[in-house]
């Protein structure tokens, strides 16, 4: 580890919680911010003011690091980032600044609830799912660890869109997070950035025989940062999340209207609406559409100027950047950073390609989230030519030099055809720009997010830029922040965990390994029970209040909550749950233990077969939980709108895991560390990060069924695997298949589940069947599902499970994958604030 840098001399951190200066505050604030006193303001009123109160404190330390950091010019990362999923900010910074229980009594001192005033802050969704909530966990990591870090993102104006079902059926609202204003946000216009694009480039060349590019006929927007407070655990430092919003330039000038320039001016302002208007709402899919590669241009360029000019506000030397900055790329979203930057250096700094090569290769690292095909993005170039001219010949000349080197690495290599290399790695090819070719090409680091996930990408996918840099691969398994999923969700269970080991834990996970020693206490299992059946009766609660739906605490929770996707295989769940169902239908007396399957799960809006395996989860909930025959023993509830806010209710109350990925398919998953930690057992496939949770936790705490990633690779290389054989062979996986078609979900409409029962069978032959392994790895899976009920009867034993899952949960937090990062990528100091 590196040395720390001891900065501040004033002490910021031991300064004690004044309640009656806070509960001054709270008032003060209801009434200049609304002219009324506490009994007249509603509860967002109360909420905002609250905030406010909040962000004065935080604001003193923010002031503070940021001091510390300009005296001590410690070495940077920019976390670039199409996606930070926040969730609410309250809670979290109380918890962080180690006033949540102070700032509670002092609320109910004065009459209020403080977790009534949490539930009016709307989430911050500014994230579709696993990649956006990492960013927002590795935020809360750095801080608390005390790197210095930038997030850098976008302001959209709407997040994630909220998801009300009707009739069963999805339907997406628009999510107008901003509208009671964001009281924790600030505008900092002082560090606006004019961001270009379209036009044409134009070469001369100037006094000194250099050649100077320049882009015209352009158009404009401005980028303006909000920057929003990232509060480090117990220890003063306030880092930073910049996400950018777009105005219009202040272009309207009257020649302006005499040259004809008008309509341009109108459509720079329509540009500057449009740009930061909505969250692409895809997860591990590529839509390609030009407004996305506007918005990634949009805030890299932002962001690499003001990274640039706030190195050179400093430094003389541009040279020396990479010494104190590094960029990593979540994903390959923010890659056009390293063109962005290669146009910085080299037209605005005059540097030669070489120069600003060596340090643009020194600054960029990738990370990839995701094997999936389908996601990789690959823009005509066509279109990014047109929009981004000057970033285009850069990218092409990125390519030029890149093709030379596997020309030069591989002409003499015998039985290596140059050209299949050519062909598979070249970062332009076939009319496309590849994004993830360029983000290795140009990166000091690549890394993959679970060990599998990495070994995959070495050996399947990336294979050819494994070969020839195998030196920049490496692996960060994907971690959570304890601080938010337990000390914040699950304040029951951290309490018991604090009572047994001591509160180490919240800033040194691996401590809660010391609770090992309870997992055979009786006593132990017993409070264990007790405060998991506490957390079940809090989501039955929202259950009820939200769906409508009643059911029993003392039943099984068996969770799957994550995206829907056809991979993730919710579809194997719910096809499941039709086979009990058929099963308690034609054996009444069979010894069925109660189980409530939940579901949570937002598809993308143009994702068909997602949408429709929610229809067919409501479906399947309405007729079982309806069926008075089988007498409550199965209950089936989907939970409208999933999100990080009910997402903690969900953690902790889960008895059961579902991670039931293809295997190959996920790279990590991070909700299957999050119900680990709030210890419920993983019935999951050996893929991601579950096989370092089994690993840690041992085969005989979790459930783990299905092929393995080599046996899927192997039948993907072979052209994949003959359903029919299946459909044909056993009988109750056919009688689910015809489940699907004849109308037993769907009385008035049989057809309306066909495209599901052909996405398994197709019949036609006109496409691939079961490409997710569905049928195949069925037996496996109900199997499986057949021990945990077995498991799940014996309670001292479940118990015991439950607790060594909490106490083998320490490798995933997020303040080792950060750790692991800052010693093995970004070699950052620490900046201890006395
Ligand atoms: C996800 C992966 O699917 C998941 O396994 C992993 O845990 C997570 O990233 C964090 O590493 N990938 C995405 O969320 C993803 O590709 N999203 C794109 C739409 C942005």
């Amino acid at each position: 580890m590196k040395k720390s840098v001891v900065a501040s001399e004033k002490p910021v951190k031991a300064k004690e919680f004044d309640k009656e200066l806070f509960k001054r505050s709270v008032e003060y604030n209801v009434r200049t911010l609304y002219r009324k006193n506490l009994e007249e303001a509603d509860a967002q009123q109360i909420f905002q003011a609250v905030s406010y109160a909040i962000k004065d404190r935080i604001v003193e330390n923010w002031m503070e690091t940021q001091k510390a950091y300009e005296k001590e010019d410690p070495k940077m990362v920019y976390y670039m980032s199409m996606e930070f999923l926040m969730g609410r900010a309250l809670g979290n910074n109380l918890i962080n600044l180690k006033a949540y229980k102070p700032v509670a009594e002092a609320l109910e001192e004065l009459g209020l609830d403080l977790n009534l005033i949490e539930d009016q802050e709307p989430d911050a969704a500014l994230g579709n799912g696993g990649l956006g909530r990492l960013a927002a966990c590795f935020l809360d990591s750095l801080a608390t660890l005390g790197y210095p870090a930038y997030g850098c993102g976008i302001r959209y104006r709407y997040g994630m869109f909220k998801q009300e079902i009707r009739d069963g059926y999805q339907v997406e609202v628009p999510d107008n997070w901003l509208m009671n204003g964001n009281p924790f946000e600030l505008r900092r216009p002082e560090y606006a950035k004019i961001v270009k694009f379209g036009g044409y480039v134009s070469v001369h060349t100037d006094e000194n025989g250099r050649n100077v590019f320049t882009q015209e006929g352009y158009q404009s927007v401005k980028a303006v940062p909000f920057d929003f407070p990232i509060v480090g655990y117990g220890n003063g430092i306030v880092n930073t999340l910049r996400i950018w919003d777009a105005e219009p330039v202040e272009c309207f000038q009257l020649d302006s209207f005499d040259k004809g320039d008008y309509q341009k001016a109108v459509e720079q302002e329509n540009l500057a609406r449009n740009i930061v208007e909505v969250l692409y709402p895809n997860d591990n899919h590529y839509a390609g559409k030009e407004l996305r590669l506007k918005q990634q241009y949009f805030f890299i360029s932002a962001s690499v100027q003001e990274a640039v000019e706030k190195y050179m506000r400093k430094h003389d030397d541009i040279h020396k950047f990479y010494e104190k900055v590094t960029f990593q790329l979540n994903d390959t979203h923010p890659t056009v950073a390293i063109a962005e930057l290669m146009r910085v250096l080299m037209d605005d700094y005059y540097l030669t390609w070489e120069e600003a090569w060596e340090i643009t290769t020194k600054t960029c690292a990738y990370t990839n989230h995701t094997i999936m095909a389908e996601a990789l993005e690959k823009w005509p170039i066509e279109l990014f030519s047109r929009l981004l001219p000057r970033i285009y010949q850069i990218v092409e000349e990125i390519n030029r030099r890149f093709i030379l080197d596997i020309q030069q690495k591989y002409s003499n290599v015998p039985g290596v055809d140059v050209q299949e290399k050519i062909r598979k790695m070249a970062i332009i090819y076939d009319g496309q720009v590849k994004m993830a070719h360029m983000a290795i090409v140009a990166g000091y680091s690549v890394n993959g997010v679970a060990r599998l996930h990495t070994e995959i990408l070495k050996t399947q996918e990336l294979k050819d830029f494994y070969e020839m840099f195998p030196e920049r691969f490496n692996n960060k398994t994907n971690g959570i922040t304890q601080r938010r999923f337990l000390l914040h969700a699950n304040p029951l269970l951290a309490d018991w965990v604090t009572a047994h080991v001591g509160d180490d834990w919240i800033t040194d996970l691996p401590q809660i390994s010391r609770l090992k020693v309870y997992a055979d206490d009786k006593k132990a299992q017993q409070e264990f029970m007790n405060i998991k059946y506490q957390n079940k009766v809090r989501l039955a609660k929202y259950i009820l209040e939200h769906n409508g739906i009643e059911v029993d605490p003392r039943s099984i929770f068996d969770v799957q909550v994550k995206r829907l996707h056809e991979y993730k295989r919710q579809l194997l769940n719910i096809l499941h749950v039709m086979y009990l169902y058929n099963e308690l239908k034609e054996h009444p007396e069979l010894d069925f233990y109660p189980r409530t399957f939940i579901f949570g799960a937002k598809a993308a809006a143009g994702y068909r077969n997602a949408k429709l395996t929610i229809k067919l989860i409501n479906s399947v909930a309405d007729v079982v939980n309806n069926d008075p025959a089988i007498n409550g023993k199965i209950k089936v509830v989907f939970i409208e709108n999933y999100n990080v806010s009910n997402a903690e209710i969900i953690f902790a109350a889960a008895d059961v895991s579902e991670q039931i990925s293809t295997a190959s398919k996920e790279a990590s998953g991070t909700g299957n560390m999050k119900f680990m930690l709030n210890g419920a057992l993983t019935l999951g496939t050996m893929d991601g990060a579950n096989v370092e949770i089994v690993e840690e936790v041992g085969e005989e705490n979790a459930f783990i069924f299905g092929l393995s990633a080599q046996e899927v690779i192997n039948y993907e290389n072979h052209g994949g695997y003959d359903p029919m054989e299946i459909f044909n062979n056993d009988q109750d996986v056919r009688k689910v298949l015809m489940q699907l078609i004849n109308g037993t979900y769907a009385p008035g409409d049989p057809e309306l589940f066909r495209p599901l029962y052909n996405s398994l069978l197709n019949t036609q032959c006109t496409a691939k069947a079961d490409t997710y392994f569905i049928l195949k790895d069925f037996k496996s899976y109900a199997e499986a599902q057949k021990k945990v009920e077995a498991a799940y009867r014996d309670e001292d034993n479940w118990a015991k499970s439950a607790i060594l899952n909490v106490a083998c949960s320490g490798k995933f937090t997020s303040d080792r994958t950060i750790q692991q990062y800052v010693d093995e990528i970004w070699h950052l100091d620490k900046v201890v604030l006395k």
